[in-house]
């Protein structure tokens, strides 16, 4: 037979069609009211459902928001006990359980607190009370459709990060870059606070593609991105612009502090050399790096001088950032394995 299901007309694939059978064994985590309810649901649920099925009270909820999350939670629910409409509304909120399947049990027939449930987030409701068979069908049909919008998110996610991401060296790329820079740059104007702009660039990389060959170089450039990257605060911007260059700003960052940063960045490069399963020997390496800042005073980036009005913030960024392009060319002339400002 023809593999007809799913498949869109086009003969694509169509994650939103496409039959997924529920996940065999999914965590399942029912949340009663009673502990006589926590036990009679449990054994009823063992009867008609494969899925690994844990129970506490609602009270006792702590398990839910500890470890790995469940794929699904089943919430009983009571008129005059918010108990379980705040926990509807707990699971929506926190990130661990935000996409947990999670299926309400009002008394039967309060369609009232059904509506309600729906409302806090809940996927489903069994409006004629706990009824195991019913439950168990539902909560296929949920862990189904957990499914499908777990892979379509992790779709989307590996998208998301190939769009910003240098492949090779897993730094952010230009692409990404170039914006974040002007929003570093436009919060630091609107707090009056200084930021800094470096361009590093590797020395002598020609040479070793030339003597140990293009995979060498790779190997290098991976492990010096990752060098750069650990020397650096978890807020600091770094990123590949091509090549062995690579751009990094520092918000937020008082003038002596970049340069300090600039040569803690010389030193984790120099500081030992680099091993590489290409290369017969280690290889020392050494990076120039060109610094610029914006501070408030110099008038680019705080309140404007005379005749610095009307200063575009974009070509005031561009400015800054040949400022540190034409100060790695002197660090690169005077030397090299420098910082230059
Ligand atoms: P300088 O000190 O003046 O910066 O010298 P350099 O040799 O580092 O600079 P140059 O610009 O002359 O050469 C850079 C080299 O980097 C040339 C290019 O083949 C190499 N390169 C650029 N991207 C990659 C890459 O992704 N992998 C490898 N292996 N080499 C690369
Ligand atoms: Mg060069
Ligand atoms: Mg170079
Ligand atoms: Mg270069």
């Amino acid at each position: 037979p023809l593999p007809l299901q799913g498949y869109s007309a086009q003969g694509l694939a169509d994650p939103a069609r496409s039959y997924v059978p529920p996940p065999s064994r999914a965590q399942v985590m029912l949340l009663n009211r009673q502990d006589r309810s926590t036990r009679e649901w449990r054994s009823a649920m063992r009867d008609c459902c494969h899925h690994q099925i844990e129970s506490h009270r609602i009270g006792d909820m702590h398990p839910l928001f500890q470890g790995q999350p469940p794929d699904a939670v089943v919430v009983e629910l009571a008129e005059h006990d918010d108990a379980g409409l705040n926990l509807l509304a707990d699971l929506r909120a926190r990130g661990t359980t935000r996409e947990s399947a999670v299926i309400a049990v009002p008394e039967p027939g309060n369609a009232r607190l059904a509506a309600e449930a729906l409302d806090r987030g809940a996927h489903d409701v069994l409006t004629n009370g706990f009824d195991p068979d019913e439950l168990a069908l539902k909560l296929d049909a949920q862990l189904r459709r957990k499914q499908r919008s777990d892979r379509m998110r992790a779709t989307l996610r590996n998208e998301l990060r190939a769009a910003v991401q240098d492949s090779m060296t897993g730094l952010y790329n230009r692409r990404y870059a170039m914006p974040r820079l002007a929003e570093i740059a436009r919060a630091a104007k609107e707090r009056n606070e200084s930021f800094a702009v470096l361009l590093a660039d590797l020395d002598h990389f020609k040479r070793i593609n030339d003597r140990w060959g293009h995979p060498a170089g790779d190997a290098v450039l991976i492990e010096a991105a990752e060098r750069l990257r650990a020397a650096l605060h978890p807020g600091d911007l770094i990123a590949r612009m091509g090549g062995e260059e690579f751009l990094i700003a520092l918000p937020r960052c008082r003038p002596e502090e970049a340069e300090s940063a600039a040569r803690r960045l010389c030193a984790a490069i120099q500081s030992s050399p680099f091993q590489t399963s290409a290369t017969a020997e280690p290889i020392a390496m050494t990076v120039s790096i060109g610094v610029a800042l914006s501070t408030p005073e110099t008038g680019r980036f705080g309140s404007p001088l005379p005749g610095q009005e009307k200063e575009d913030p974009a070509q005031a960024l561009s400015r800054l950032i040949r400022r540190a392009d034409r100060a790695l060319y002197s660090a690169k002339r005077s030397g090299r394995n420098r910082v230059r400002l």
